[in-house]
């Protein structure tokens, strides 16, 4: 069972962050989807879905990744997209004065050159402690932290916001923000 829901959250995450297009889903501009559409378009691309194994999914998220509107009609992705269909309009906020950034060791020097910059997503992903930030940094090799002067930043006019799932985003981060975590 938990192969079928890290399986499906998978899925789930390519149709609603990055390709709707490969099974003829629609989102909308705030990255909704209708839960039968889903289900349908699924469906025809030879794939089971059902509302309890959605629900299951969104659930049991470690990263709190979907959400599911009150009604229970439609589901998105809360951060992390990729697709140009999706343009959320997140709340500007104001971050604390340190966030994280976890990455691997390979990419330092191009970040310390460049900043951090959103590459495919429309976000550079910022944590709010070490302990996720270092997490994140390991999906792509050995893991470094890297703090975010972000208190600085937003006193400078850089926009910041905190997806429902308490990710804090923001669309680049120059070097002169940024620092290595002890
Ligand atoms: C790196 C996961 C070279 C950046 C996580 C990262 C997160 C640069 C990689 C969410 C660079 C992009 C996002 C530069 C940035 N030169 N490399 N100038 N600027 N990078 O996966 O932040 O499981 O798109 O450091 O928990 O790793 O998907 O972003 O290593 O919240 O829900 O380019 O994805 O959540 O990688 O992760 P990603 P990320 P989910």
């Amino acid at each position: 069972m938990a192969d079928r829901l890290t399986e499906t959250s998978k899925f789930l995450s390519y149709v609603l962050r990055h390709q709707p297009q490969a099974i003829g889903l629609a989102l909308d501009s705030e990255g909704w989807a209708g839960v039968d559409a889903l289900i349908a378009a699924a469906a025809a691309n030879g794939r089971a879905l059902d509302r309890d194994l959605i629900r299951a999914v969104v659930d049991t998220s470690d990263k709190k990744r979907f959400a599911i509107s009150p009604d229970g009609d439609r589901i998105r992705a809360v951060q992390g997209h990729s697709t140009a269909e999706v343009a959320i309009a997140y709340a500007p906020a104001e971050p604390p004065e340190q966030l994280f950034h976890g990455t691997a060791t390979r990419f330092l020097a191009s970040i310390r050159a460049e900043g951090l910059i959103a590459g495919s997503r429309h976000h550079v992903h910022l944590s709010p402690d070490i302990e996720t930030a270092t997490a994140v940094g390991r999906r792509h090799g050995q893991s470094v932290v890297l703090t975010v002067a972000a208190g600085a930043m937003h006193r400078q006019g850089f926009v910041f916001h905190r997806a429902d799932n308490g990710v804090w985003l923001t669309k680049m981060v120059p070097p002169e923000f940024l620092g290595e975590a002890q």
